[in-house]
Protein backbone atom coordinates (compact mmCIF):
# COMPACT_ATOMS: atom_id res chain seq x y z
CA UNK A 1 0.00 0.00 0.00
CA UNK A 2 1.32 3.57 -0.88
CA UNK A 3 0.98 6.05 1.70
CA UNK A 4 0.51 9.72 0.65
CA UNK A 5 2.24 11.93 3.72
CA UNK A 6 -0.57 13.76 4.77
CA UNK A 7 -0.62 17.54 4.44
CA UNK A 8 1.02 19.86 7.38
CA UNK A 9 -1.14 22.43 8.37
CA UNK A 10 -0.51 25.37 10.97
CA UNK A 11 -2.53 28.70 11.90
CA UNK A 12 -2.23 31.29 14.46
CA UNK A 13 -5.06 33.40 16.28
CA UNK A 14 -4.22 36.42 18.97
CA UNK A 15 -5.84 36.23 21.93
CA UNK A 16 -6.19 39.59 22.27
CA UNK A 17 -9.34 41.37 22.10
CA UNK A 18 -12.65 39.02 21.51
CA UNK A 19 -13.17 36.66 18.87
CA UNK A 20 -15.81 37.23 16.47
CA UNK A 21 -17.63 35.66 13.86
CA UNK A 22 -15.16 36.89 10.94
CA UNK A 23 -12.37 35.02 12.74
CA UNK A 24 -14.71 31.62 13.02
CA UNK A 25 -15.81 32.18 9.39
CA UNK A 26 -12.82 33.15 7.75
CA UNK A 27 -10.15 30.98 9.86
CA UNK A 28 -11.63 28.74 12.57
CA UNK A 29 -14.92 26.44 10.75
CA UNK A 30 -12.27 26.01 8.09
CA UNK A 31 -9.78 24.47 10.75
CA UNK A 32 -12.18 22.18 12.38
CA UNK A 33 -13.89 21.18 8.93
CA UNK A 34 -10.49 19.94 7.54
CA UNK A 35 -8.97 18.38 10.51
CA UNK A 36 -9.55 15.13 9.59
CA UNK A 37 -7.47 15.36 6.49
CA UNK A 38 -4.29 17.12 7.48
CA UNK A 39 -1.86 17.25 10.32
CA UNK A 40 -2.70 20.34 12.48
CA UNK A 41 -1.36 22.72 14.51
CA UNK A 42 -3.42 25.96 15.93
CA UNK A 43 -1.46 28.22 17.81
CA UNK A 44 -2.55 31.01 20.08
CA UNK A 45 -0.28 33.86 19.28
CA UNK A 46 0.22 35.54 22.84
CA UNK A 47 3.46 36.95 21.92
CA UNK A 48 1.96 38.58 18.62
CA UNK A 49 -0.63 40.03 20.98
CA UNK A 50 2.44 41.85 22.83
CA UNK A 51 2.81 43.59 19.66
CA UNK A 52 0.06 46.39 21.26
CA UNK A 53 -0.01 47.35 25.29
CA UNK A 54 -2.08 44.76 26.96
CA UNK A 55 -3.57 44.80 30.29
CA UNK A 56 -1.75 41.65 31.44
CA UNK A 57 -4.82 39.72 33.78
CA UNK A 58 -6.63 40.55 30.67
CA UNK A 59 -4.37 39.16 28.19
CA UNK A 60 -3.84 35.97 30.74
CA UNK A 61 -7.58 35.81 31.07
CA UNK A 62 -8.55 36.10 27.06
CA UNK A 63 -5.71 33.24 26.44
CA UNK A 64 -7.05 30.48 28.47
CA UNK A 65 -10.52 31.61 26.98
CA UNK A 66 -9.62 31.71 23.29
CA UNK A 67 -8.14 27.90 23.89
CA UNK A 68 -11.60 26.63 25.24
CA UNK A 69 -13.54 28.70 22.25
CA UNK A 70 -10.93 26.85 20.03
CA UNK A 71 -11.79 23.00 21.37
CA UNK A 72 -15.66 24.16 21.97
CA UNK A 73 -15.78 25.05 18.36
CA UNK A 74 -14.88 21.76 17.70
CA UNK A 75 -10.61 21.43 17.63
CA UNK A 76 -10.24 18.01 18.82
CA UNK A 77 -7.05 17.14 20.58
CA UNK A 78 -6.99 13.91 18.93
CA UNK A 79 -6.73 15.04 14.95
CA UNK A 80 -4.91 18.42 16.21
CA UNK A 81 -1.78 20.19 18.21
CA UNK A 82 -3.46 23.47 19.88
CA UNK A 83 -1.18 25.16 21.68
CA UNK A 84 0.37 28.85 23.20
CA UNK A 85 3.15 30.43 21.61
CA UNK A 86 4.56 31.16 24.41
CA UNK A 87 4.95 27.48 25.89
CA UNK A 88 7.01 26.81 22.73
CA UNK A 89 10.41 28.80 23.53
CA UNK A 90 11.45 27.96 19.90
CA UNK A 91 9.15 30.42 18.34
CA UNK A 92 10.97 33.53 19.81
CA UNK A 93 14.46 32.27 19.62
CA UNK A 94 13.58 31.62 15.82
CA UNK A 95 11.92 34.91 15.30
CA UNK A 96 15.92 36.11 16.78
CA UNK A 97 17.05 34.26 13.71
CA UNK A 98 15.24 35.23 10.98
CA UNK A 99 15.60 38.64 11.77
CA UNK A 100 19.09 37.92 10.90
CA UNK A 101 17.88 37.03 7.61
CA UNK A 102 15.46 39.30 6.50
CA UNK A 103 15.50 43.04 4.91
CA UNK A 104 14.00 46.16 7.11
CA UNK A 105 12.54 47.22 4.09
CA UNK A 106 10.26 44.00 3.61
CA UNK A 107 8.56 44.80 6.96
CA UNK A 108 8.42 48.26 6.47
CA UNK A 109 6.05 47.42 3.61
CA UNK A 110 3.76 45.30 5.64
CA UNK A 111 0.18 47.01 5.16
CA UNK A 112 -1.28 45.89 8.17
CA UNK A 113 1.74 47.19 9.95
CA UNK A 114 1.47 50.78 7.90
CA UNK A 115 -2.57 50.62 9.00
CA UNK A 116 -1.74 49.84 12.73
CA UNK A 117 1.55 52.28 13.02
CA UNK A 118 -0.67 54.81 11.31
CA UNK A 119 -2.89 54.71 13.85
CA UNK A 120 -0.54 55.28 17.61
CA UNK A 121 1.50 57.55 18.65
CA UNK A 122 4.05 55.55 19.40
CA UNK A 123 5.08 52.21 17.29
CA UNK A 124 6.69 49.47 19.44
CA UNK A 125 9.41 47.52 17.91
CA UNK A 126 7.46 44.07 17.76
CA UNK A 127 4.77 45.84 15.80
CA UNK A 128 7.42 45.99 12.96
CA UNK A 129 8.92 42.51 13.75
CA UNK A 130 5.27 41.10 13.99
CA UNK A 131 5.59 38.92 10.42
CA UNK A 132 8.79 37.14 11.45
CA UNK A 133 7.70 35.80 14.65
CA UNK A 134 4.69 34.87 12.47
CA UNK A 135 6.80 33.55 9.85
CA UNK A 136 9.03 31.53 12.86
CA UNK A 137 6.03 30.09 13.50
CA UNK A 138 4.96 28.77 10.38
CA UNK A 139 8.68 27.58 9.29
CA UNK A 140 9.68 25.52 12.66
CA UNK A 141 6.91 23.07 11.79
CA UNK A 142 7.69 23.04 7.83
CA UNK A 143 3.79 23.73 7.34
CA UNK A 144 2.71 22.99 3.48
CA UNK A 145 -0.50 25.27 4.53
CA UNK A 146 -1.72 28.08 6.35
CA UNK A 147 -5.53 28.67 6.86
CA UNK A 148 -5.98 32.29 6.80
CA UNK A 149 -8.33 35.13 6.24
CA UNK A 150 -7.82 37.43 3.13
CA UNK A 151 -5.89 39.75 5.74
CA UNK A 152 -2.95 37.63 6.49
CA UNK A 153 -2.36 36.73 3.19
CA UNK A 154 0.91 39.26 2.38
CA UNK A 155 2.33 37.75 5.78
CA UNK A 156 2.24 34.36 4.32
CA UNK A 157 3.75 35.41 1.16
CA UNK A 158 6.41 37.77 3.62
CA UNK A 159 7.23 34.12 5.48
CA UNK A 160 8.01 32.33 2.17
CA UNK A 161 10.24 35.14 1.26
CA UNK A 162 11.87 34.66 4.53
CA UNK A 163 11.83 30.84 4.56
CA UNK A 164 13.73 31.19 0.36
CA UNK A 165 16.30 33.72 1.50
CA UNK A 166 17.15 31.31 4.56
CA UNK A 167 17.35 28.10 2.29
CA UNK A 168 19.52 30.26 -0.72
CA UNK A 169 21.65 31.46 2.17
CA UNK A 170 22.45 28.07 4.45
CA UNK A 171 20.90 25.47 1.97
CA UNK A 172 17.46 23.53 1.42
CA UNK A 173 16.01 23.44 5.03
CA UNK A 174 12.16 24.61 5.13
CA UNK A 175 9.47 23.58 3.49
CA UNK A 176 7.56 26.69 1.76
CA UNK A 177 4.25 27.33 2.85
CA UNK A 178 1.22 28.10 0.68
CA UNK A 179 -1.79 30.08 2.03
CA UNK A 180 -4.66 29.22 2.28
CA UNK A 181 -7.67 31.25 1.98
CA UNK A 182 -11.16 30.01 2.23
CA UNK A 183 -13.93 30.84 -1.18
CA UNK A 184 -16.45 32.29 1.66
CA UNK A 185 -16.04 33.74 4.92
CA UNK A 186 -12.61 35.66 4.13
CA UNK A 187 -13.46 38.91 4.52
CA UNK A 188 -16.75 39.41 6.52
CA UNK A 189 -17.15 42.96 7.38
CA UNK A 190 -17.95 45.09 10.21
CA UNK A 191 -22.05 45.27 10.68
CA UNK A 192 -21.89 49.03 11.26
CA UNK A 193 -19.50 50.01 9.03
CA UNK A 194 -19.58 47.35 5.70
CA UNK A 195 -16.40 48.80 4.01
CA UNK A 196 -13.78 47.44 6.89
CA UNK A 197 -13.09 44.14 8.28
CA UNK A 198 -14.83 43.29 11.28
CA UNK A 199 -11.40 42.82 13.14
CA UNK A 200 -11.37 42.11 17.07
CA UNK A 201 -9.41 45.79 17.90
CA UNK A 202 -12.47 47.47 17.25
CA UNK A 203 -14.85 44.52 18.78
CA UNK A 204 -15.83 46.47 21.83
CA UNK A 205 -16.96 48.83 20.04
CA UNK A 206 -21.03 48.72 19.54
CA UNK A 207 -22.52 47.62 16.95
CA UNK A 208 -19.39 46.53 14.84
CA UNK A 209 -19.00 42.87 15.46
CA UNK A 210 -20.73 39.84 16.11
CA UNK A 211 -19.27 38.28 19.02
CA UNK A 212 -18.92 34.69 19.38
CA UNK A 213 -20.16 34.08 23.06
CA UNK A 214 -22.77 36.81 22.97
CA UNK A 215 -25.98 35.24 23.64
CA UNK A 216 -28.73 34.72 21.59
CA UNK A 217 -30.86 37.60 22.20
CA UNK A 218 -27.48 40.13 21.92
CA UNK A 219 -26.48 38.03 18.54
CA UNK A 220 -29.77 38.95 17.53
CA UNK A 221 -29.66 42.64 18.40
CA UNK A 222 -26.34 43.25 16.63
CA UNK A 223 -27.73 42.02 13.14
CA UNK A 224 -30.81 43.70 13.37
CA UNK A 225 -28.60 47.09 13.84
CA UNK A 226 -26.49 45.96 10.71
CA UNK A 227 -25.86 48.98 8.39
CA UNK A 228 -27.80 48.33 5.11
CA UNK A 229 -29.15 50.58 2.22
CA UNK A 230 -32.24 52.48 1.76
CA UNK A 231 -33.25 49.13 -0.83
CA UNK A 232 -35.10 46.11 -0.86
CA UNK A 233 -33.45 43.79 -2.90
CA UNK A 234 -31.34 40.94 -1.46
CA UNK A 235 -28.72 38.93 -3.87
CA UNK A 236 -24.77 39.54 -3.85
CA UNK A 237 -23.42 42.59 -5.24
CA UNK A 238 -19.97 44.20 -5.60
CA UNK A 239 -21.69 47.64 -5.57
CA UNK A 240 -19.76 49.63 -2.85
CA UNK A 241 -23.24 51.44 -1.16
CA UNK A 242 -24.83 47.74 -1.18
CA UNK A 243 -22.04 46.29 0.84
CA UNK A 244 -24.17 45.71 3.95
CA UNK A 245 -26.60 43.44 2.57
CA UNK A 246 -23.80 41.82 0.84
CA UNK A 247 -22.05 41.11 3.67
CA UNK A 248 -25.15 39.54 5.75
CA UNK A 249 -25.75 37.11 2.66
CA UNK A 250 -21.77 36.31 2.41
CA UNK A 251 -22.29 35.20 6.26
CA UNK A 252 -24.91 32.98 5.54
CA UNK A 253 -23.60 31.52 2.64
CA UNK A 254 -20.37 30.93 4.38
CA UNK A 255 -22.46 29.15 7.50
CA UNK A 256 -24.55 27.21 5.47
CA UNK A 257 -22.55 26.48 2.27
CA UNK A 258 -25.37 26.95 -0.02
CA UNK A 259 -24.19 28.30 -3.80
CA UNK A 260 -25.10 31.83 -4.54
CA UNK A 261 -27.85 30.80 -5.79
CA UNK A 262 -29.30 28.75 -3.27
CA UNK A 263 -29.18 31.44 -0.77
CA UNK A 264 -30.35 34.42 -3.01
CA UNK A 265 -33.49 31.48 -3.93
CA UNK A 266 -33.62 31.02 0.38
CA UNK A 267 -35.04 34.78 0.45
CA UNK A 268 -37.12 35.03 -2.49
CA UNK A 269 -39.79 35.09 -0.35
CA UNK A 270 -38.48 38.07 2.24
CA UNK A 271 -40.02 41.10 2.83
CA UNK A 272 -37.55 43.49 2.80
CA UNK A 273 -34.48 43.84 5.09
CA UNK A 274 -35.84 43.26 8.52
CA UNK A 275 -36.96 39.64 6.98
CA UNK A 276 -33.76 39.24 6.06
CA UNK A 277 -31.31 40.21 9.39
CA UNK A 278 -34.27 37.76 11.24
CA UNK A 279 -33.00 34.99 9.28
CA UNK A 280 -29.53 35.51 9.09
CA UNK A 281 -30.08 35.91 12.88
CA UNK A 282 -31.38 32.68 13.54
CA UNK A 283 -28.57 30.64 10.98
CA UNK A 284 -25.53 32.50 13.09
CA UNK A 285 -27.70 31.73 16.65
CA UNK A 286 -27.96 28.40 15.72
CA UNK A 287 -24.00 27.73 14.48
CA UNK A 288 -23.00 29.76 17.28
CA UNK A 289 -25.34 28.85 20.79
CA UNK A 290 -23.89 24.96 21.22
CA UNK A 291 -19.88 26.67 20.80
CA UNK A 292 -21.41 28.73 23.85
CA UNK A 293 -22.63 26.22 26.00
CA UNK A 294 -19.58 24.05 25.41
CA UNK A 295 -17.26 26.86 26.00
CA UNK A 296 -18.71 27.36 29.25
CA UNK A 297 -18.51 23.78 30.47
CA UNK A 298 -14.29 24.06 29.60
CA UNK A 299 -13.66 27.05 31.40
CA UNK A 300 -15.66 25.70 34.69
CA UNK A 301 -12.96 23.07 34.52
CA UNK A 302 -9.90 24.67 34.41
CA UNK A 303 -7.55 21.65 35.43
CA UNK A 304 -8.82 20.10 32.47
CA UNK A 305 -7.72 23.11 30.11
CA UNK A 306 -4.46 23.61 31.05
CA UNK A 307 -4.09 19.89 30.79
CA UNK A 308 -5.07 19.77 26.92
CA UNK A 309 -2.68 22.95 26.80
CA UNK A 310 0.18 21.49 28.13
CA UNK A 311 -0.01 18.48 26.21
CA UNK A 312 -0.38 20.40 22.88
CA UNK A 313 2.56 22.43 23.90
CA UNK A 314 4.61 19.14 24.66
CA UNK A 315 3.91 18.04 21.35
CA UNK A 316 4.52 21.25 19.65
CA UNK A 317 8.07 20.99 21.01
CA UNK A 318 8.82 17.72 19.85
CA UNK A 319 8.82 19.71 16.20
CA UNK A 320 10.10 22.99 17.06
CA UNK A 321 12.80 22.44 19.11
CA UNK A 322 15.19 20.38 16.78
CA UNK A 323 14.65 22.35 14.16
CA UNK A 324 15.66 25.75 15.90
CA UNK A 325 18.61 23.70 16.91
CA UNK A 326 19.29 23.23 13.34
CA UNK A 327 18.71 26.52 12.67
CA UNK A 328 21.24 27.51 14.98
CA UNK A 329 23.68 25.34 14.02
CA UNK A 330 23.21 26.10 10.32
CA UNK A 331 23.83 30.00 11.14
CA UNK A 332 27.69 29.11 13.05
CA UNK A 333 26.12 28.99 16.43
CA UNK A 334 27.99 26.61 19.32
CA UNK A 335 25.60 24.05 20.09
CA UNK A 336 25.92 23.57 23.83
CA UNK A 337 27.23 19.93 24.85
P1 LIG B 1 -7.16 42.58 14.42
O1 LIG B 1 -7.85 43.36 15.45
O2 LIG B 1 -5.68 42.68 14.49
O3 LIG B 1 -7.73 42.85 13.08
P2 LIG B 1 -8.20 40.07 13.92
O4 LIG B 1 -9.65 40.25 14.15
O5 LIG B 1 -7.67 40.13 12.52
O6 LIG B 1 -7.43 41.09 14.79
P3 LIG B 1 -6.52 37.76 14.39
O7 LIG B 1 -6.27 36.96 15.60
O8 LIG B 1 -5.43 38.64 13.93
O9 LIG B 1 -7.80 38.68 14.58
O10 LIG B 1 -6.98 36.79 13.22
C1 LIG B 1 -7.28 35.41 13.36
C2 LIG B 1 -7.74 34.86 12.04
O11 LIG B 1 -9.00 35.44 11.69
C3 LIG B 1 -6.81 35.15 10.86
O12 LIG B 1 -6.74 34.00 10.02
C4 LIG B 1 -7.49 36.27 10.13
O13 LIG B 1 -7.17 36.28 8.76
C5 LIG B 1 -8.96 35.93 10.35
N1 LIG B 1 -9.80 37.11 10.28
C6 LIG B 1 -9.70 38.21 11.04
N2 LIG B 1 -10.67 39.10 10.74
C7 LIG B 1 -11.41 38.53 9.75
C8 LIG B 1 -12.57 38.95 9.02
N3 LIG B 1 -13.15 40.11 9.25
N4 LIG B 1 -13.06 38.11 8.09
C9 LIG B 1 -12.49 36.92 7.85
N5 LIG B 1 -11.40 36.47 8.50
C10 LIG B 1 -10.85 37.25 9.44
N1 LIG C 1 -1.00 37.29 12.20
C1 LIG C 1 -2.02 36.29 12.30
C2 LIG C 1 -1.89 35.41 13.50
C3 LIG C 1 -0.75 34.49 13.32
C4 LIG C 1 -0.66 33.42 12.39
C5 LIG C 1 0.58 32.81 12.63
C6 LIG C 1 -1.52 32.95 11.38
C7 LIG C 1 0.39 34.48 14.05
N2 LIG C 1 1.19 33.46 13.63
C8 LIG C 1 1.01 31.73 11.86
C9 LIG C 1 -1.08 31.87 10.63
C10 LIG C 1 0.17 31.27 10.86
C11 LIG C 1 -3.38 36.95 12.34
O1 LIG C 1 -4.28 36.27 12.20
N3 LIG C 1 -3.50 38.19 12.55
Amino acid sequence: MTETKQKRVLSGIQPSGEIHLGNYLGAVKGWVDRQAEKENFFCIVDLHSLTVPQEPEALRHQTRSLAAILFAAGLDPAKSTVFIQSHVRAHAESCWLLNCVTPLGWLQRMTQYKDKAGKQESVLMGLLDYPVLMAGDILLYDANEVPVGEDQKQHVELARDIGQRFNSIYGDFFVIPQPVIPEVGARVMGLDDPTVKMSKSYSHIRGHAVRLLDDAKELERSIKRAVTDSGNEIRFSEEPERAGVNNLLGIYKAITGKSVADCEADFSDARGYGDLKKRIAEVVIEELSPIRERYHTLMANPDDLDELLARGAEQARTLAEPKVAEMRRLMGLVLPK
